[in-house]
């Protein structure tokens, strides 16, 4: 391993916490005429994406990977079999500007599935093309998950928000993550070695300045929640670090991603 990367391992060693479905409960109206059993029109329903492609229902759930650019994402069927809804895709798909290239320890591992410790999503790896390469958000990625259909109460963390080395000295990355969406979201949870609003450039979800986490065993995760329905993610990413020291690969996951969707025909 390079010096000034992060290890997969030490991620994989982190505990987070996983969301279980919520399952929304029909409503029935007592007081009228409606069947028993019957569910009310347009009642959401909640789902979980999930990363295993050992999907045993067709159309299968899961994650397909192309390549460092491109993946598809499905997931499951709030009713299965049943024929009131259906699951959604999500189109992944991811491009580069500037001095970077994919992946941090390999050029082949962005849009990587991480599915361990209970963590089940992808994760965004990058690096510079030289340790000489410039830092900043000049250089950057930007990863969209384009939602197929619309999906309402959509949640999920970003894991590993982190910096390397001291308080003090120079980093060779240092984790900056913008998040446009045309829903409205808010941070719900936050590891308390995170700062910023998340919601430009110039006010990106960073580790604060006397905080690196390599090394240490807080996950530096921060959890969104939307409370509009939306139809896309756009995650801008990139090192904060003015440093050009050796290393510079970088990683964070998107995990535990949960949504609600409303039954075929309804918006
Ligand atoms: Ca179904
Ligand atoms: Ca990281
Ligand atoms: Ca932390």
């Amino acid at each position: 391993m390079e010096l000034g990367t992060e290890a997969q391992g030490l991620r994989a060693s982190r505990r987070n916490v996983v969301r279980g479905a919520a399952w929304s409960v029909p409503v029935i109206a007592v007081a009228t005429a409606a069947p028993a059993f019957a569910a009310s029109p347009c009642v959401n329903r909640s789902v979980v994406v999930s990363t295993s492609t050992a999907a045993t229902t067709a159309p299968a759930q899961g994650y397909t990977r192309t390549s460092n650019t491109a993946a598809s994402w499905r997931t499951a069927d709030p009713d299965g079999a049943g024929t009131v809804y259906s699951a959604a895709n999500i189109a992944v798909t991811a491009t580069k500007l500037g001095q970077l290239e994919y992946g941090f320890n390999t050029a082949t591992n962005n849009l990587i599935p991480y599915a361990t410790g209970g963590v089940t999503g992808i994760s965004i790896n990058q690096r510079p093309t030289a340790t000489t390469s410039p830092r900043g958000y000049a250089q950057r990625s930007e990863t969209t998950f384009n939602f197929q259909r619309l999906v309402y109460n959509l949640s999920f963390t970003i894991a590993d928000i982190s910096k390397s080395g001291s308080a003090t000295g120079t980093s060779a990355f240092w984790d900056a993550v913008w998040v446009e969406s045309d829903g409205t979201w808010s941070v719900t949870t936050r590891d308390i070695d995170v700062v910023g609003g998340g919601t430009s450039s110039m006010d990106p979800l960073t580790p604060r300045n006397n905080a690196p986490d390599v090394g240490d065993t807080d996950p530096n995760n921060v959890t969104l929640t939307f409370t509009t329905r939306c139809t896309y993610v756009k995650l801008y990413y990139w090192s904060a670090t003015k440093a050009t020291s050796s290393g510079g690969g970088q990683g964070i996951t998107i995990s535990n991603m949960s949504m609600q969707l409303a039954p075929d025909g309804c918006v």
